[in-house]
């Protein structure tokens, strides 16, 4: 008999919908001895988080995060409002003893990330965050293949995240342009995801230099302030222009501890780009090649193929024998960015289940923090900057 877990939602837009079709769809794909129960969805807008709690099945609402994480019959809070929130909620949720799975970037700064680790620690809860790219089949292939040695010594490390949904200057100032509510612009949101990859696959990070542009630097603002992402639109104060205090571009290069080289671009900026996100790497006994608008495909070249076979050799990541395949359809059956999240939830039920940690958590949602907290450094001070743990 599966044991059941009640989960509590704070957030419903775009990546509250992902999460509940995660929550939905986990345990009729995968075997869970933990399935996720869809209880409460949260949020202040009555009318909009009733309506939301209808649309993706969810068997009751609050309006009311304190009250939400006090509940006796929530086992694990998720949090995906925006990223100014995250500490005050997760540090309650650890405080009332609830498990946590919190989107990314952790927080708008270390010392926040920091300190949700901390209460997270000292309630014994165990803990997750959103870098769902991990939990794409031909990422974890790419995991497995640079694990078994298939590139030998890694020399390049290069990632793109590249998107185009605010080039628009009437594009209203959402809170993803505000400093106090985002922490940063691209770098936070996208620079996260590639920082958190680059640790997964080529190890930690030594020192980082990088550059920064804000390219459109007023915006209209928005008569009421809601949260807005991708292929939503907004009601806009024409005329009333409100200051953007995040970064539209982030570059950087770094130094990995391996010796590696690293070279980072994540950009709204870049027209034609709607969600490209790029890894290739490089190393002694071959490259690999990742395109997230092919995320079914990875590309593998091999030194050690024979002579005049040499190539980039297309793999479908498709069969029962890839990471997470063998619980979806039969082979060439492609799956999607959303099933990602189905990905993140099954590893933490079957982590809760062992009574174990997840990956990745806050320990991973701080290193990342490091880095981008170590790049605006170098911005600002126009010079490198060592990635490092403070000594306790
Ligand atoms: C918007 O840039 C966004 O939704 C990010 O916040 C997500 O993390 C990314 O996966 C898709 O784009």
């Amino acid at each position: 008999m599966a044991k059941k877990i009640n989960v509590g939602m704070v957030g419903y837009k775009f990546m509250g919908k992902a999460h509940s079709h995660a929550y939905r769809d986990v345990a009729m794909f995968f075997e869970t001895e933990t399935v996720p129960v869809m209880k409460v969805i949260c949020g202040r807008t009555e009318t909009a988080v009733s309506e939301a709690a209808r649309k993706f099945d969810w068997e009751a609402y609050e309006t009311s995060w304190e009250k939400l994480v006090q509940r006796q019959d929530i086992g694990l809070v998720d949090i995906n409002t925006p990223n100014s929130t995250h500490r005050e909620i997760a540090v309650a949720a650890a405080k009332a003893g609830k498990h946590i799975l919190c989107e990314k970037p952790l927080a708008v700064s270390l010392a926040e990330a920091e300190e949700m680790l901390e209460a997270a620690r000292q309630a014994g809860v165990k803990h997750m965050v959103c870098f769902n790219y991990r939990k794409v089949p031909a990422v974890g292939l790419a995991k497995k293949l640079i694990g078994e040695g298939h590139l030998g010594k890694i020399y390049h490390f290069r990632a793109q995240y590249l998107q185009d949904w605010v080039t628009d200057p009437e594009f209203p100032l959402v809170w993803r342009f505000k400093k106090e509510e985002a922490g940063a612009g691209a770098h936070g949101d996208l620079n996260s995801h590639i920082i958190d990859l680059a640790r997964y696959l080529a190890g930690d990070f030594a020192k980082v230099v990088g550059m920064q542009e804000t390219f459109i630097k007023k915006r209209p603002e928005l008569e009421v302030s809601e949260e807005l992402t991708t292929g939503l639109t907004a009601e806009s104060r024409r005329g009333k222009l409100g200051e953007v205090t995040v970064d539209d571009a982030t570059l950087f290069l770094a130094r990995f501890k391996s010796g590696a080289l690293g070279c980072f671009e994540a950009t709204r900026f870049a027209n034609g780009r709607r969600n490209g996100l790029r890894l290739e790497i490089n190393g002694s006994k071959g490259s690999l090649l990742f395109e997230l608008e092919n995320m079914n495909e990875l590309w593998f070249y091999s030194c050690e193929d024979p002579d005049g076979m040499q190539g980039f050799r297309r793999i479908q990541v498709s069969e029962a024998t890839h990471p997470y395949i063998e619980a979806w359809w039969p082979p060439g059956h492609i799956i999607g960015w959303g099933d990602t999240f189905v990905h993140l939830v099954y590893d933490f039920m079957k982590a809760l289940h062992e009574d174990r940690m997840p990956t990745p958590n806050f320990a991973d949602g701080v290193e990342c923090q490091r880095v981008l907290e170590a790049v605006e450094k170098s911005v600002k001070e126009e010079r490198w900057i060592d990635v490092e743990a403070k000594k306790k």
